[in-house]
C-alpha cells in the first residue's frame, strides 16, 4: 500500500466509524506507555471553549490541535493553548517555509481525524509538530481524543514526549 492509499484508507475508516478515532488515540497512548484515559462527554467538546465547559477547566488548559499546510504541501500540526491565536508567521519562521490553513479534507486525509476531534497523536500520516510554549505553564492540560465528544488529560511533559513536538512561541 502506498502512503497515500494508507492515508485515504485511514480517512475513510475515520469517516465510517466515529469510534475508530478514539480507538486509535487509545492505542497510541498505550503504545507510548501512557496511562491517560479517554473521557467521553454527552455534550460536544468540538471547540476549545466547548471542551473547557464540559471538563470544568480553563480554556487556556485546552491543547487544541490545529492543522496547517506548508507551501510544499506538507501537514504541520500546531498544538496551542485554547486562548492563543496562532501567528502563522511565527510557525513559518520555525519551519523554514510559509504555512496556510488546511481545509477539512486535508485535515481528515493526513490525520485520520475530523475537525473538532483532531488529537495530538495517533495520526494516519507523519506530521511535523510544534507545541505552544504557553502550554508548559499548566500542571495539567486536556486534548481532543479523536472525536468531537472525547478528550484526555495529560501533563505538558507528556505532551512533549508523546508528540516529539518542537516547543515554540506560537502567539
Ligand atoms: N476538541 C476541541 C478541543 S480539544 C478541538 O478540537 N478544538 S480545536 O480548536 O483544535 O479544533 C477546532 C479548530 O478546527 C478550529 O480552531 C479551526 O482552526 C479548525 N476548523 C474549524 N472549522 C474548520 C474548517 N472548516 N476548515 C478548516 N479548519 C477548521
Amino acid at each position: 500500500m502506498t502512503s497515500d492509499t494508507a492515508a485515504a484508507a485511514a480517512a475513510m475508516s475515520a469517516a465510517a466509524s466515529p469510534a475508530s478515532g478514539i480507538d486509535r488515540v487509545r492505542a497510541a497512548l498505550r503504545a507510548a506507555g501512557s496511562a491517560s484515559e479517554v473521557v467521553q462527554f454527552a455534550t460536544t467538546t468540538r471547540t476549545a471553549a466547548d471542551a473547557a465547559a464540559a471538563i470544568g477547566c480553563t480554556v487556556a488548559q485546552i491543547a487544541k490541535s490545529l492543522v496547517f499546510r506548508s507551501a510544499s504541501g506538507e501537514p504541520v500540526l500546531v498544538i496551542a493553548s485554547g486562548i492563543n491565536r496562532v501567528d502563522e508567521a511565527k510557525v513559518a519562521a520555525a519551519l523554514g517555509e510559509p504555512i496556510g490553513k488546511a481545509d477539512a479534507g486535508f485535515v481528515r486525509e493526513r490525520t485520520g481525524f475530523a475537525i473538532g476531534g483532531v488529537a495530538p497523536l495517533g495520526h494516519a500520516t507523519k506530521l511535523r509538530i510544534f507545541v505552544d510554549r504557553d502550554l508548559l505553564g499548566y500542571e495539567e492540560i486536556w486534548a481532543a481524543a479523536g472525536h468531537p465528544h472525547a478528550v484526555f488529560r495529560l501533563t505538558p511533559a507528556e505532551l512533549r514526549r508523546l508528540t516529539g513536538g518542537t516547543v515554540i512561541a506560537v502567539a
